[in-house]
Formats: structure tokens, sequence, C-alpha cells
């Protein structure tokens, strides 16, 4: 088996730096993670990529083609799906590898999971090569601290969740950058009550009159009873611990490894009662 993370979330969510930050808290517990750059359009990550998809193709290329003309956003979708009508290149650099783990730092373009089918072609593909995937979905902290935000970014989590049918987690990310009060407005919704959000909401006006609208959202995403989020500080070493254990219990991560024994001797029966043992590490 292989082991794999979808990194995915809206422009500028912190996926790379998330990546990376994985990759150097596992080798400080001697652990090797390898991350994949599959976004065509990256300027900047600083990890070392197993694979660096911009290889293959580079958004820069297809936005120069003169019979493309695409502009970033549809050329960024036509590279993906040129990655997926290409999968073997990707296929051999990833090789047949047992029991690696690779982390995959996808592109920000919410609509790539929200909706289309590249992401889960991908997925279906790396399926085929062995990996037990969990989707990441991470969303700015910064961005989810009133009512209303809050409930849209539950709302986009949730139509990646259904769209991809991968087993999942989100993240809230950049937590070192709330203040202490944003935090503590933050705290009311993680373990989210969408009642008790509306009428958070209830002071706005527009609120007011699509009330009705906005409880059928709150029934709709109580009813999945599924969106959970996991602030993530990529400074806090035990929380980064935190959130890794619960992906590699996601992926059943180290539960095929092989339990390490200790030989030791048969006791030494010393009149039927003391036992002493002579242990051999
Ligand atoms: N303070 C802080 N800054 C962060 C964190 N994560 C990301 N950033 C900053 O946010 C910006 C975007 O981070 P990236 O990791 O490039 O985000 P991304 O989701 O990969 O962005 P795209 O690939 O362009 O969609 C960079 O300036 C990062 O330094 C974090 O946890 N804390
Ligand atoms: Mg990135």
């Amino acid at each position: 088996m292989r082991y794999a993370q979808l990194v995915m979330g809206p422009a500028g969510s912190g996926k790379s730096t998330y990546c990376s930050a994985i990759q150097q808290h596992a080798a400080s517990e001697n652990k090797i993670i390898d991350v994949v750059n599959l976004d065509p359009a990256a300027e900047y990550f600083d990890y070392n990529p197993l694979v660096d998809i911009r290889e293959l193709i580079h958004l820069d290329d297809v936005m120069e083609d003169d019979e493309l003309r695409f502009g970033p956003n549809g050329g960024l979708v036509f590279c993906m799906e040129y990655i997926i009508e290409n999968s073997s290149w990707l296929e051999e650099k990833l090789g047949d590898v047992d029991d690696d783990y690779v982390i995959f730092d996808c592109p920000g373009q919410i609509e790539l999971y929200t909706h289309m089918t590249i992401i889960r072609q991908l997925i279906t593909m790396l399926q085929k090569l062995n990996f037990r995937i969990c989707g990441v979905f991470l969303i700015d902290s910064q961005f989810m601290i009133d009512g209303s935000k809050f409930l849209s970014g539950t709302m986009a989590a949730l139509s990646v969740m259904i769209n991809l049918e991968l087993p999942h987690i989100n993240i809230l990310s950049k937590m070192d950058l709330l203040s202490k009060s944003a935090k503590k407005q933050l705290d009311k919704y993680l373990e989210p009550d969408p009642y008790s959000l509306l009428a958070d909401m209830e002071k706005d006006p527009w609120n007011e009159k699509y009330r009705n609208l906005s409880e059928a959202i709150g029934r709709l995403i109580e009813d999945y009873s599924l969106v959970r989020f996991y602030p993530l500080n990529i400074k806090d070493e035990e929380n980064m611990a935190d959130i890794k254990l619960t992906i590699d219990n996601i992926i059943q991560y180290g539960e095929d490894a092989d339990v390490k024994i200790r030989d030791f001797d048969e006791p030494i029966e010393d009149d039927d009662k003391d036992i002493n043992y002579d242990i051999n590490t």
C-alpha cells in the first residue's frame, strides 16, 4: 500500500507552506515524506519536489501559445486536463514503490475541487497506483471569523467532500496570524452549530430578508453533519503532530508496519517463585 495526502484549497490558503511544514515535521521524526508539485502555475515553494508537474506543462506555455490563447484561469484548467491525458508521465515519475508517503500540492483554483471532474480523475489514477488518499482541504482562518463567511467556507468544504468522495479533513490554516479576539470568535464555530451561526447573522438586514434560505442551508449542513474544521498553527509542533496523526489514522498509515519485537530469553525459573528475565535488546 502507498499513502497520500491531496492538499487542496482556495488560492493562497497556505497549501504549499503546509506541504513543506508537514515534510519537515515528518523529517524531525525520521520519517520520509515526498512532496509532488501538481500546480502548473506555481512560482514559489520551499520544498524540494519529488515530481514537478511544470516539467510536463507550465501555465506560461499555455498562455503564450498563439493558438490556445488562454487566460490564467482557463489555462490552468487546460493544464490539469493535459496532465490527466498524459497521466503515464506522472505514473512513471511516481514509480512502483511500496509503503511510501507522498503529499500532492494542488493548484489554488477552487472550481477544480467543487464541481469539476479533473481531480476526481486524478484520484482514480492515484488509486490505481495503490495510493490510499486523504483529501486535505485548507481554508485561511482569517476568512472564517464571522458567521456568514464561516457558513460559506463550510459550504465550499461540503461541495469538495461530496464532489471528490474521498476520506477528507478540513483545516483552518494560518492560525498564528489570528488575534486573540478573532481566535475566541472562531472557537465558537469549531463545533459548527448552524443555528447559532444563523442567530449571529440575523443582525444584518440582508440576512433578515433571506432568513428562510439561510435556515435551509443551515439544515443542509447539519443533515450531512460531516463538516468539521481542524485549526492549524504550523508554528506549534504539537498541533502539527495532532493533525498528522488524524490524517495517518484516516489513511491507516503505519497500521501495516511490522510490530517491532525485542528478543529475550525464556525466564529462568528459580524456586518457582522468583522469575528472572534476561533481556537482550
Ligand atoms: N503566518 C503564516 N503565513 C502563512 C501560512 N501559510 C501560508 N502563509 C503565507 O501565505 C502566503 C501563501 O502561502 P502558500 O503556501 O503559497 O499558499 P498556496 O495555497 O500554496 O497558494 P497558491 O498555490 O498560490 O494557491 C505566503 O506568503 C505564505 O508565506 C501560515 O501558516 N502562517
Ligand atoms: Mg501553492
